[in-house]
């Protein structure tokens, strides 16, 4: 527990437990997100193309037309270069 004692007086108060549990909130969200577009960012070059939406989203018994999978991207893409980074990615999960 000393980790959370940030006054270092031996004892948790009510603050710094709340603002404990908010860092860590905060904390696996972000890393939660990011673990997320890690997974659909195949080649890790900081944006995901239709092709890794694809690989990602397409499975033996579920399949996406073009037209769905760019109709996927055009929700989201706020810069309009047809791929999805990081950013655009956050405002598609919180839309969520
Ligand atoms: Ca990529
Ligand atoms: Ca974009």
């Amino acid at each position: 527990m000393r980790v959370l004692d940030a006054n270092m007086n031996g004892l948790i108060d009510y603050t710094e437990f709340i603002a404990a549990c908010l860092h860590s909130y905060n904390y696996l969200q972000d890393s939660q997100l990011k673990a997320a577009f890690c997974y659909f960012d195949k080649d890790g070059n900081g944006s995901i193309t239709k092709e890794e939406l694809r690989e990602c989203l397409e499975s033996e018994e579920f399949t996406l037309t073009e037209d769905e999978i760019a109709n996927l991207i055009k929700g989201v893409d706020i810069n309009e270069d047809g791929k999805i980074d990081y950013l655009e990615f956050i405002n598609m999960m919180k839309a969520l």
